[in-house]
């Protein structure tokens, strides 16, 4: 555990740097506070601050109140020391945000003991900080596959869009629906489906860059998200995808099956307004045609195309294809 001393007083800053290097703590010391303020606002800034109340530059109860407002996570367990021990003089510290505090000269094994409640209050912290990560990763991601689910893919895509407006850019959805997944289930049982389907998100996750989205739409189906894509780069990368499961047939029960998806794909393109629906359902529009030219293919459609032609048409208007035919 990492201690930042903060102290003007030179030999006092040497006994307490002596004393917790004794007890096995890694000891950081600065001389005032903007020091302090400094270390403690780094990424890997330790967790407990020792700070002198009066020193120069910010002093103690400045560094706490600068620190609770500018940095409450992850969380830093501060005590004051402090030759004032007026009532108010202590309720002041306490307000300024620092959870405990030692009234100078202060006592060693007091102050180890202190150390040891604050190590224990940090624990606590933490355990709760990842218990809230836990929910939070549960509540947006599928627990099946561990992508994103629908609620939270949805969310990002608004998000994505929102940004790719500001910026004038271009980002392409796409909808991906597995070929004939019910006839694995059929086939294999459901626990084999269920496994294809963690592979499938596997292989999309490891198809696409590391900035784009994929999240789990419905049941076999999924959503991508590709920002600062146009139609043409679209078009590769969605091949990219179709050809991660094309190209490999997955392994199951000592037997191997090729599971193929389609997609349809449709972008947002400057000028135009963010609406996530709308896309989203261009793209399924796309799907379909995909699945209707023979599956295992990407279909992409200009958001401006017009809707999906009924039945007997095959060729859809104002459409671009790539992937196996
Ligand atoms: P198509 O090529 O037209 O998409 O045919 P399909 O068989 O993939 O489509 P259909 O919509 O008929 O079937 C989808 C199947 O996906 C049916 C459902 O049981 C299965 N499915 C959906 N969610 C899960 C899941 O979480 N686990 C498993 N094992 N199967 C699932
Ligand atoms: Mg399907
Ligand atoms: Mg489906």
């Amino acid at each position: 555990m990492r201690i930042l001393i903060a102290d003007d007083e030179r030999v006092s800053r040497r006994m307490l740097h002596g004393l917790l290097t004794m007890w096995g703590y890694e000891v950081i010391s600065v001389e005032d506070g903007n020091k302090a303020l400094e270390e403690l606002k780094k990424p890997d800034a330790p967790r407990v601050g020792l700070l002198d109340w009066v020193m120069p530059g910010q002093n103690g109860v400045e560094v706490c109140r600068a620190i609770r407002r500018d940095r409450p996570e992850p969380y830093t367990y501060l005590i004051l020391l402090t030759t004032k021990d007026a009532k108010e003089n202590v309720v002041e510290g306490l307000e300024s945000g620092a959870d405990d505090y030692l009234i100078k000269p202060w006592d060693p094994y007091e102050l180890k003991a202190r150390l040891r409640a604050g190590q224990r209050i940090l624990q606590l912290e933490d355990r709760l900080v990842e218990a809230r990560e836990t929910m939070r990763f549960k509540a947006t991601h599928d627990h099946l596959t561990g992508l994103a689910n629908r609620g939270f893919i949805v969310d990002s895509l608004e998000r994505e869009l929102a940004r790719t407006r500001r910026e004038n850019g271009s980002t392409i959805v796409m909808l991906g629906d597995l070929d004939h997944f019910k006839s694995v289930n059929d086939t294999y049982g459901h626990p084999v489906g269920d496994e294809v389907l963690r592979e499938v998100a596997r292989r999309l996750l490891g198809a696409v860059r590391s900035y784009d989205l994929v999240g789990r739409y419905g049941g076999e189906e999924f959503l991508i998200v590709l920002p600062g894509c146009d139609a043409d780069m679209a078009e590769k990368q969605a091949e990219r995808m179709r050809a991660a499961l094309a190209n490999e047939p997955m392994s199951f029960n000592e037997e191997s099956k090729l599971i193929t998806c389609s997609f349809g794909a449709t972008a947002w393109l400057p000028g135009m307004e963010p609406a996530e629906e709308a896309l989203i359902r261009m793209a399924d529009d796309a799907l379909y045609r995909a699945k209707r030219q023979g599956r295992n293919r990407v279909v992409y459609l200009s958001a401006s195309a017009p809707a999906c032609p009924p039945p007997d048409d095959p060729v859809a208007v104002g459409q671009q294809e790539s992937g196996e035919k």
